[in-house]
């Protein structure tokens, strides 16, 4: 069992819907159980700043699926969603990165591991850190680098729009 880091965002069609899907249909793949999800956060658009601004949010996995394994998952769930990408760093219906997968280092086209851009996001760190337990340290990565890097940041706009309490409820079917 591996624990491995997600980072989801949304901005076009139903945004708020489509990351709820999208968490529903990791958590019942098989080999994995959904430990945490975060807030969902309207950011602003990073790379191409003229399109909708996203909702982003952060789960975190236990999962059985090796690295490539959870990657085919994660594409997968992006196709079965209608995942729209028609310009680089565009608008998209759903995208979902693997930010860590347990202690795992890969440096290859299809997966980069730690997510090579993860530092650079307050729509990723903000997310990341409301997950990320007081202690846990994932491939050298601890708390308190992924918080002075987000305070790094402070012109990339985050806003807390939904709980993460009431997420969960939602994707497990309580509510
Ligand atoms: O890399 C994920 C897609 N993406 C996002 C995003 O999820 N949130 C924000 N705020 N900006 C983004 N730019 C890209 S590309």
């Amino acid at each position: 069992m591996t624990r491995a880091y997600l980072s989801l965002g949304a901005n076009i069609g139903d945004p708020e819907g489509q990351l709820i899907e999208a968490l529903r249909r990791l958590a019942a793949s098989p080999g994995n159980r959904l430990l945490a999800v975060s807030s969902l956060y309207r950011t602003a658009p990073q790379g191409l700043t003229d399109q909708p601004d996203f909702l982003n949010c952060a789960a975190l996995l236990e999962t059985d699926l090796d690295p490539y394994a959870l990657l085919a998952l994660t594409q997968s769930i992006e196709t079965a969603l209608g995942r729209v990408r028609l310009v680089r760093w565009g608008p998209r219906t759903i995208d979902i990165d693997i930010l860590l997968h347990g202690e795992t280092r890969l440096d290859e086209p299809r997966l980069t591991l730690p997510h090579p851009r993860m530092f650079e996001r307050a729509f990723v760190l903000a997310p990341l850190l409301e997950i990320w337990p007081a202690e846990e340290a994932v491939a050298g990565i601890r708390r308190g680098r992924l918080q002075a890097r987000l305070d790094g940041l402070p012109d990339q706009a985050v806003l807390r729009v939904r709980d993460g309490a009431s997420l969960l409820k939602q994707i497990q079917g309580v509510q």
